[in-house]
Parts: structure tokens; C-alpha cells; sequence
């Protein structure tokens, strides 16, 4: 079975509670319950992590390779800063999917660039939780064409 790796970054532990707002009130647990549901239904494995830590996220992005066939990855205010996790992105040459919650292009300025972007295969952002479903089949219909069952 086909597995993908659900990443998200610092800060994303207090969704639910943090400016629900901006990112609204459902917890990370129930967004990682969302994705490993859908991702059943889609016919993936789906595993969750999440970390405060640049160097734990790029750990993870470096684990993921031989073991997942796709990322999707919400890398927070890493998002915006960070070459080394888009190199781990570029170094792994797994498909990945960016997500952010909130619509990153409405907010701040410097929340209009991306370093993920970069190494993705493409952005889903403004549709809170929803998002991560939608980069699972973003995901989904990237690895069907890539490899035909
Ligand atoms: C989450 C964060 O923590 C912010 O730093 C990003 C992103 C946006 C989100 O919308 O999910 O700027």
C-alpha cells in the first residue's frame, strides 16, 4: 500500500486553541484523524508528525524516503524561511504537497514567500483544515498518472 507522510511544523500543536481565528478550532488531532480516514479511503497508509524543530522536520523528510511515496507538509513560519527544508525536499525527490491553513497571500508580506513552494508540486492554502484532505487528492491523482494501476 502507498504511504504518505503528513508533516507539520511549529506551532501547529496548539491548533484548535491558537488564533482560531486565522487557522480555526479544529485540533491537530482531529486533522491527523481527517487524513489517515480520507487517506483510507483514497487507499493510503497515512502517518502524522509533527515538530517544533527545523532539524527534526528535515530528519523526517530524509526518513521518508524509500518508505513514503508522497509528502504533505505545513511547514509554519519554516514556510518562510527555511532552504534547508526545501533542499530535503529537492535531496528526497518525493512528490510533496505545501499547505497552510490560512491564505498565506492575504496575510503579512512576508508570508507571500515560500522556500516549500519551491520544491512542491504545488500550494493548497486558505481552506483551514480542509486543505490537508485536498493535498491527499492533489497527492492521489499526481501518483495514479505518474504510475498507472
Ligand atoms: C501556519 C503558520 O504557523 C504560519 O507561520 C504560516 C501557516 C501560515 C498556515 O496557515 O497553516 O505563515
Amino acid at each position: 500500500m502507498k504511504s504518505i507522510l503528513v508533516l507539520n511544523g511549529p506551532n501547529l500543536n496548539l491548533l484548535g486553541t491558537r488564533q482560531p481565528e486565522v487557522y480555526g478550532s479544529v485540533t491537530l488531532a482531529m486533522v491527523e484523524q481527517d487524513c489517515k480516514a480520507h487517506g483510507t479511503k483514497l487507499g493510503f497508509d497515512v502517518e502524522c508528525l509533527q515538530s517544533n524543530h527545523e532539524g527534526a522536520l528535515i530528519d523526517a523528510i530524509h526518513a521518508a524516503k524509500g518508505k513514503h511515496q508522497g509528502i504533505i507538509l505545513n511547514a509554519g513560519a519554516y514556510t518562510h524561511t527555511s532552504i534547508a527544508l526545501m533542499d530535503a525536499l529537492i535531496s528526497v525527490e518525493i512528490p510533496a504537497v505545501e499547505v497552510h491553513l490560512s491564505n498565506i497571500h492575504a496575510r503579512e508580506p512576508f508570508r507571500h514567500t515560500s522556500y516549500i513552494a519551491k520544491a512542491a508540486l504545488g500550494q493548497i492554502c486558505g481552506f483551514g483544515a480542509k486543505g490537508y484532505l485536498l493535498a491527499l487528492d492533489a497527492l492521489a491523482a499526481h501518483l495514479a498518472e505518474a504510475a498507472p494501476s
